[in-house]
């Protein structure tokens, strides 16, 4: 079996040697109809037929494994790629740490991991859902191929997912991998398994803060997965990551490109202060106190998804050797956890307090804590660009307590700097922390679609290079 190079011969391409696996081939064969017909449903609305300049993996090799042509996306080939098999690898953490990784699912701790691949499969097709209908008001053609790069590589990662659960999982593991094409992103009767998963993403400042904050969960959560015991899921999440990046290059990129535009736009008009919001609007750009506003909503939802700040859940899957840490290998300690303690933010008799807790306990928060230092990394860029303008603004991460809904800050409403507020003041002072009802009419009037090649909407400037070293004015989506 070649495990570099990816087998297009058959109806689903593959690195796993389907064609070899009959019962497998079968079951995912069977699944195949039914993932087509969510596609057609729940996929980009309005562009099924278009030509779109996709890329698409050939090879799991890091150097050279995509190609990119012109594509119409139902025709996309979703495959089954896993990395290569590290040979004599090891379960890297937990109380089997130093035993041979398994090929196979190890019997105790199946419903365990049945969950994680389920929650991780869940928000692959949600994340489609959420944003089928953003392609209508794409600021470029640019920017409605990298949505379209980035839908089709959630349902990749969702054929990632029902792989492992339909070979390795049974008759439960059809049913879920049915399941998954059932849920719908903000259904009230069914809806996908996690919060964020069912908000709505309605213009594309959204889809960028998205791609930058909530794919970037989706980093840190395939980074604790792929160190798994379980090597298929470890394999499966290695070769996702690669792809995860351009996600979050698309996020991190669409919202400087909305800062440069703003800062060029104010500057132009000889406007100095940044919360001058109205003269700002009339420029027709998105004032900079709006993009903060939005940062702190999507933060603040992708914060929910690491779950709970003390977690039984999580520290029994790192105990079991299934969920590790962020780059579990380059930390310094015994891998096993259960000694030692972390310090959690936690709310102390009404108070914000930073409380050590057992180490296995507050894995949660150690995961989140990492992807908050990454989270910051974007931020610092974004602050660059304001600079060079000379606009005293800078964008801040609000605290961990604000506008929360999972975990200890749930119960409390707490202000952009972690501050505890009362009911009425919260209520009282909301729209000065997330967007107003009228931040979102004004983004959404600017939210008009330009498909001539090389042109951008007045609210986004240019990217600096194009996709696949394209000049300026290509054509990245036929429209038909
Ligand atoms: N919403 O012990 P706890 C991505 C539940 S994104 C609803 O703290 P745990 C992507 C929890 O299920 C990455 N419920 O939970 C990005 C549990 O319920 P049960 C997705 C929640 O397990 C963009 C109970 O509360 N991958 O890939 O430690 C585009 C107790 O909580 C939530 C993963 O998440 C919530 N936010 O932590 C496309 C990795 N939080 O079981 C894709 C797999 C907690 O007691 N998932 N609950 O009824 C996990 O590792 C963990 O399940 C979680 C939760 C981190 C999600």
């Amino acid at each position: 079996m070649d495990v570099i190079n990816v087998d297009y011969d058959g109806m689903i391409p593959n690195n796993v040697g389907l064609n070899q696996d009959i019962r497998v081939r079968k079951a995912l064969e069977k699944w195949h109809p039914g993932y087509l017909d969510w596609w057609q449903d729940m996929g980009p609305e309005g562009f099924q037929q278009s030509l779109v300049y996709l890329r698409t993996a050939v090879s799991v090799d890091p150097k050279g494994w995509a190609k990119f042509d012109y594509v119409r996306m139902p025709e996309y080939k979703w495959g089954i790629l896993l990395a290569p098999q590290v040979e004599d690898r090891k379960v890297p953490f937990g109380t089997h740490r130093g035993e041979k990784a398994w090929q196979e699912v190890p019997g105790e701790h199946r419903a365990m991991l049945r969950r994680l691949i389920v929650i991780q499969g869940d928000t692959e097709p949600a994340s489609v859902e959420q944003q089928r209908y953003l392609g209508k008001t794409a600021p470029s053609l640019y920017d409605m191929r990298n949505l379209f790069q980035v839908n089709v590589e959630e349902g990749r990662h969702l054929w990632a997912m029902v792989y492992l659960l339909q070979k390795y999982f049974g008759a439960d593991g059809r049913d879920e991998a049915e399941a998954l094409l059932q849920r719908r992103s903000g259904d009230p009767d069914t809806p996908r398994m996690l919060g964020a998963f069912n908000e709505k993403t309605p213009d594309w400042l959204s889809f960028f803060m998205f791609t930058y904050f909530t794919d970037r969960d989706g980093k840190m959560q395939l980074e604790a997965l792929a160190q798994s015991g379980f090597d298929p899921l470890s394999r499966t999440c290695r070769f996702m990551l690669t792809e995860e990046a351009h996600h979050m290059f698309v996020g991190e990129t669409g919202v400087t490109r909305i800062i440069e535009r703003t800062c060029e736009a104010m500057k132009q008009a000889g406007i100095e202060d940044p919360y001058d919001t109205e003269r700002v609007r009339k420029l027709g750009v998105i004032d900079l106190p709006t993009i903060q506003k939005k940062a702190n909503l999507h933060f603040s939802l992708s914060l929910d998804l690491f779950g709970n700040e003390i977690s039984t859940n999580a520290a029994n899957a790192f105990h079991a050797g299934l969920k590790g840490r962020f780059r579990e290998e380059r930390i310094n300690d015994d891998h096993k956890l259960e000694g030692g303690t972390y310090p959690v933010l936690r709310l102390v008799d009404g108070k914000i307090e930073k409380q050590d807790v057992p180490a296995l306990s507050g894995l949660n928060m150690r995961l989140r804590d990492d992807y908050v230092t990454d989270c910051n990394i974007g931020f610092g860029r974004w602050n660059k660009v304001i600079e060079k303008y000379g606009i005293p603004f800078q964008f801040r991460l609000s605290h961990v307590a604000f506008h929360r809904h999972i975990g200890e800050f749930s119960t409390v409403k707490a202000d952009v700097d972690g501050n505890l507020l009362s009911e009425s003041e919260w209520r009282r002072r909301r729209d000065e922390f997330l967007p107003s009802d009228s931040d979102r009419d004004f983004i959404e009037s600017l939210m008009q679609p330009q498909r001539e090649p090389g042109k951008f909407a007045g609210w986004i400037a240019p990217p600096k290079v194009g996709i696949d070293n394209k000049p300026g004015d290509f054509e990245y989506v036929k429209i038909q």
